[in-house]
């Protein structure tokens, strides 16, 4: 392997236009550095001579700037997936000028491993380390990277001597998923289990390049909870000891799962005051709050595909990572996200939203109905198959210019079947056991802010009284000019565009 060590431009030039990577990253974790960047040089050089030389890009989930951002920049991403957050790709994808596949994050291994997205030709992952016996420790982030390496025809690695060495023994990286008709039972009944090996192992005789690096991850310093957020976070423990209280779930909750961003951290925190004890997590990203939670030993353990948390909290990590190693896992994202495991233990999901219908569809990715944010991420996954589907977001969005609960979604990723709760600092809405009119009712009154009422509830009794039909009662045109008031006023009136 050291005789093959090369530099990142010689590396990215074994790369032809035209070719499918799967790419380590996870959130601003364990993405390569070097190569892409290299690659987006030597793309941006043959635009300067009307050379077009575009690739497919796949990944684990979103990355950094040295991967996406660069490489967006330099219009070299023909094809991107499953689920981005950065802002020059999100500009090219609502452009028109790249094209986007938005897959729930359990589904891109047997995507790939069925066909459906062609031929891998290489894999760039990135690694803590080569072991002399030739396996692989992986880094921050697990991913696709699995999934990459097994399929992909050649393999370029980045050896980052950031990664801390520490994080060795911490991943679990499952090697027993076939496709059916030989697929098997998943052997994971606890959150805490561990199933499979330690380490990446790779035919490797694969292995073209290695290329190594002392680049840090970009996971973006840790903001405190704002007054929305820390309202949405005290709605759902209250709700949340309810259901302890009725004897639904033990004292303990049940595992975990948590989005990323600011009510994420603020309901991790507001867990952190709170009276549970003895919880666990089971899924795909760790976060600061996540981190402070095990360090009270409020938290038992995490299970996790990635760390998304800010550099000093990695740094407490390591630093006491002889507390940590047991109690964090972390695995591949067909395992972190898997259905079978999701309904098994019984997930809590709180995931954030675009905006809520008051039947309870929701929209996690489209604003306006047609330009992307981020995608679908996990949060299906988790929704579908857990226990509880929470989704949470402030109940006015663009500085308090439009409501985020609407007669109907622009833009549908969860039904109403697989929604159970929406939560806005206004309140929470538990729809189990709900008809849609029921369900209609019971959000406008608990989730809208008190602006935008009056308008649904106008909404609601007219279409009560006038829809086709009286089941989930709609004025379809109306419903379908809520979103298009907007973009003409720049604000919601109400009663304008009736
Ligand atoms: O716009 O960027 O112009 O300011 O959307 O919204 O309020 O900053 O919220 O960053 O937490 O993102 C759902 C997108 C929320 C995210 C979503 C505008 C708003 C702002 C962002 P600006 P905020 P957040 C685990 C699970 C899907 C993936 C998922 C997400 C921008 O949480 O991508 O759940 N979720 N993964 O102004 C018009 C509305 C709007 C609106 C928000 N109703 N109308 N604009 N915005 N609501 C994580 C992983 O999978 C890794």
């Amino acid at each position: 392997m050291a005789r093959r060590i090369v530099g990142a431009e010689e590396a990215a030039s074994l790369i032809p236009s035209g070719a499918r990577i799967g790419m380590s990253g996870f959130t601003g974790s364990g993405y390569p550095k070097a190569v892409p960047m290299a690659l987006a040089r030597r793309i941006a050089e043959g635009n300067l001579r009307g050379e077009k030389f575009q690739v497919s890009v796949f990944t684990g989930a979103s990355t950094g700037p040295e991967l996406d951002g660069a490489l967006a920049l330099a219009g070299g991403v023909h094809l991107r997936l499953p689920y981005q957050s950065d802002p020059e790709t999100r500009k090219r994808i609502n452009a028109g000028e790249m094209d986007y596949m938005d897959i729930h994050l359990s589904h891109v291994a047997q995507y790939l491993e069925y066909g459906f997205l062609g031929k891998l030709d290489y894999a760039v992952v990135e690694v803590t380390a080569i072991r002399e016996d030739g396996l692989l420790v992986p880094a921050t982030s697990v991913g696709n990277n699995r999934t990459w390496m097994e399929q992909a025809e050649k393999i370029i690695l980045e050896v980052n001597s950031w990664q801390p060495i520490e994080l060795e023994g911490m991943h679990d990286i499952y090697y027993g998923v076939d496709l059916p008709p030989h697929r098997k039972p998943i052997p994971l009944v606890t959150p805490a289990q561990r199933i499979g090996s330690p380490y990446f192992h790779v035919p490797l005789d694969k292995v073209v390049a290695v290329v190594e690096t002392n680049s840090p991850d970009r996971n973006s310093a840790f903001k405190a909870p704002d007054e929305a957020s820390r309202r949405i976070a005290g709605h759902i423990l209250e709700f949340l000891a309810w259901e302890v209280e009725e004897g639904r779930v033990p004292q303990s909750l049940l595992p975990l799962q948590s989005g990323v961003g600011n009510i994420a951290n603020a309901v991790l925190f507001g867990l952190a005051e709170g009276p549970f004890e003895n919880m666990t997590s089971y899924t795909e990203v760790i976060q600061d709050g996540m981190i402070r939670l095990l360090k009270s030993g409020k938290l038992a353990s995490a299970s996790a595909t990635a760390f998304s948390i800010s550099p000093e909290a990695l740094e407490g990590v390591m630093a006491d990572i002889g507390e940590f190693r047991d109690k964090i896992i972390l695995r591949p994202q067909d395992i972190s996200n898997h259905p079978e495991i999701i309904r098994r233990l019984g997930v809590i999901a709180m995931n954030a939203m675009i905006e809520a219908d008051i039947y309870g569809n929701v929209n996690s990715t489209h604003v306006m109905g047609s330009r992307i944010q981020n995608g679908i991420g996990g949060s299906g996954d988790f929704a579908r198959n857990g226990y509880l589907a929470i989704f949470m977001a402030p109940s006015m969005a663009q500085a308090g210019a439009i409501s985020t609960i609407v007669p109907m979604v622009s833009h549908v990723d969860h039904t109403e079947h697989d929604v159970d709760v929406i939560v806005t600092e206004q309140g929470l809405a538990d729809l189990r056991g709900l008809s849609p009119r029921q369900r209609a009712r019971l959000i406008i009154e608990k989730c809208a802010h008190p602006d935008a009422r009056p308008l649904l509830r106008d909404y609601q009794d007219r279409a009560e009284r006038l829809a086709f039909g009286k089941h989930t009662p709609h004025l379809l045109a109306e419903s379908l000019s809520w979103h298009g008031r907007y973009l003409r006023t720049g604000r919601m009136l109400p009663g304008a565009g009736d």
